[in-house]
């Protein structure tokens, strides 16, 4: 254990969704500083599972830990996801993509029966937007892009240096507090050229793990039943 607070509370709640896993699940990797603890508890306990990740960095970590990765297609579905957030509404709305890796992680969200999400209590918000949206682009128009994404309100859009493991853009868009997530990523989701975006909708979420920084973790359900 690390004496950096942060440090502590990213692989408390990291650490402590491997205890959901169970040997036979099927197991999307998310990707990220928090998620690492997962992935490396399952490694240290030689976990009989078979995943699928969601970047070249959490697969060449899960296969370094000797855990089976397989393509996604190969799963089709899964039993369980679990992955970091950059914020987390009241509502369990999300922001992801910080990491550049948002596309993929929605991609293994929606194959999930379960998506689990870890993070330190730096990562909850009233509101979502401070962090921006990230966003995937076609390197094709990105200032046609930028223009449209001004057009929906966003008030600064930056391109990162960076290009997702997909090969294309990303960017980020600056909206001020998101009063209607879900709006905005229908809004999103429909610009041409768009790959996608960091908006997760809280119906994707199944329950959040979040550790503080004394390591206490409290865990949110979106339902009741939902685990
Ligand atoms: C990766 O693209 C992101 O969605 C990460 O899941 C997110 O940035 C959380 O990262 P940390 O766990 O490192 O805070």
């Amino acid at each position: 254990m690390t004496d950096d607070p942060l440090a502590h509370a990213k692989e408390v709640a990291g650490r402590y969704a491997a205890g959901l896993i169970e040997d036979g699940m099927t197991v999307g990797l998310g990707t990220g500083s928090t998620v690492f603890w997962t992935i490396t508890a399952l490694g240290e306990r030689h976990a009989d599972v078979v995943c699928t990740v969601t970047s070249h960095r959490t697969e060449a970590l899960a296969r370094s830990l000797r855990l089976v990765v397989v393509p996604p297609d190969e799963l089709g579905r899964l039993d369980i996801a679990v992955d970091g957030a950059d914020e987390i509404d009241p509502d369990l709305n999300l922001i992801k993509g910080g990491g550049g890796a948002h596309t993929r992680e929605k991609i293994v969200a929606d194959m999930a029966d379960r998506f689990v999400v870890v993070a330190d209590q730096t990562k909850l918000v009233e509101e979502l937007g401070a962090f921006g949206v990230p966003i995937e682009a076609l390197d094709f128009a990105p200032g046609v892009l930028a223009a449209r994404l001004r057009d929906l309100g966003a008030h600064e859009v930056v391109r990162s240096p960076e290009r997702s493991d997909n090969g294309n853009l990303l960017m980020r868009a600056w909206f001020g507090p998101l009063t209607d997530p879900e709006g905005l990523a229908a809004a999103l989701a429909a610009l041409p050229g768009l790959v996608e975006h960091g908006i997760f909708p809280h119906e994707m979420v199944t329950r959040v793990v979040v550790s503080d920084n004394q390591g206490h973790v409290v865990e949110r359900l979106r339902s009741a039943d939902a685990c």
